[in-house]
């Protein structure tokens, strides 16, 4: 049988089956909406109360802040941004926002379209670390300065931000600031108290939870006007019908994930670093970014003398699942941005592969991969014009 080893974790994961048995008697039998009056409606609340608890233990966020459910990551974003700006930029308050230049694009592409409403944007470029200083924050912070929006892992290196010296320096100059944590959770410890962080999104797909329900954590007394108006759903901070088998699904695998937390350090790192080692042993192979400033599970690759795309290519056919970098972004072709700015040459940045494990991966799916690359890199370098020549 043809065999399949997903490693694509940062693209989206697999439902932890444990959570997909808590979520199922919430579709046939207790599918009430929460907010009706009747049994239907009332039964549903102490599990959406459960569910909430796990998540605001998850990321150590206090009783008095909120946790708003979102559909994703992608709208928790949206709803930062648009909120500051409607709050603090069309009212003449401020101007301006920074961020870094390898967010997301749900960070980056609202920023832009943001630009369009007459908006100052400061992309900060990384550094040869593959991240950003909390000094280059500091530098750029103006008294005009409404948002600090920086994510706490990169997606496609895994690098981790200096996310608590960037929060302590924006609650210093009284900045707002908000972190995308979509490829934190689950990776390492998250603690939004510690880390001065007033805006938190994540997303449940990226947990082992189901896809299309987010999260957007508000600290106490922090105003952000709404992206949907509606009904009083969330007191009125996001309307909308509860998804109560999600929410009760997203809460279970924010518990499970920080269960994993040391499994994840020990195990899935040293699974990770048995593959990137037995890669790195291959002539004009790298791996971008230091072991030990990113997430434990992924792996940025780079294969001189082979485009991403025909890698990914003979992968897929040996029945592995891997990424050129963002799923978002890999119908263009391009070069990776995050090599691009890291300063590997153009070349180098067209064979970018991204390998992402999780908890599900076993130790005979690592060795099997790194026998597939293997042979994979020994193939294409002999067709390769660019190679060797
Ligand atoms: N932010 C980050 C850092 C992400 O990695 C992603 C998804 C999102 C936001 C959006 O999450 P969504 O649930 O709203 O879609 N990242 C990726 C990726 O790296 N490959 O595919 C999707």
């Amino acid at each position: 049988m043809q065999k399949r080893i997903y490693l694509d974790n940062n693209a989206t994961t697999m439902v932890d089956p444990k959570v997909k048995a808590l979520m199922d008697p919430y579709f046939c039998e207790h599918y009430g909406n929460p907010n009706s009056l009747h049994k239907f409606g009332t039964e549903v609340h102490p599990p959406i109360t459960e569910a909430f608890n796990k998540l605001y233990e998850g990321i150590n966020a206090r009783n008095e802040d909120d946790i708003i459910i979102t559909s994703c990551a992608t709208e928790s974003n949206n709803w930062v941004l648009k909120g500051v700006y409607f709050d603090l930029i069309r009212t003449g308050q401020k101007d301006h926002i920074i961020t870094t230049e390898v967010e997301h694009p749900a960070v980056g592409a609202t920023c832009r379209y943001l630009e369009s409403l007459g908006v100052k944007v400061t992309y900060l470029p990384i550094n040869q670390n593959g991240t950003i200083s909390a000094e280059q924050v500091r530098e750029a912070i103006t008294p005009s300065t409404a948002l600090v929006s920086v994510m706490w892992a990169n997606n496609e290196t895994g690098l981790i931000f200096p996310i608590e010296e960037i929060g302590a320096i924006c609650r210093e100059k009284g900045v707002l600031f908000h972190t995308d944590a979509v490829q934190a959770i689950g990776k390492v410890p998250v603690d939004v108290v510690r880390a001065n962080v007033d805006l938190l999104s994540f997303s449940a797909h990226k947990f082992h939870g189901p896809k299309g329900i987010g999260a957007l954590y508000i600290r106490s007394g922090v105003p952000l006007t709404p992206l949907l108006h509606g009904g009083e759903h969330m007191r009125g901070r996001r309307s909308g019908t509860l998804n109560v088998p999600f929410i009760i699904g997203m809460g279970e695998a924010m518990k499970i994930a920080c269960e994993y937390l040391d499994y994840e350090k020990e195990v899935i790192a040293r699974l990770r670093n048995k593959l990137e080692d037995a890669l790195l042993e291959i002539k004009d192979v790298f791996v971008i970014g230091d072991r030990s400033h990113r997430v434990p599970n992924t792996t940025l690759i780079s294969v001189r003398g082979i485009e991403g795309e025909a890698m990914l290519w003979d992968l897929n056919r040996a029945g592995i699942a891997a990424s050129t970098g963002s799923a978002c972004a890999s119908e263009d072709l391009e070069a990776n941005p995050v090599m691009v700015a890291i300063g590997a040459d153009k070349e180098l940045a067209h064979t970018a592969i991204r390998l992402s494990l999780s908890r599900f991966n076993t130790e005979e799916e690592i060795d099997y991969t790194i026998e597939v690359f293997k042979k994979a890199i020994q193939r294409l370098r002999n067709i390769s014009s660019s190679y060797g020549a």
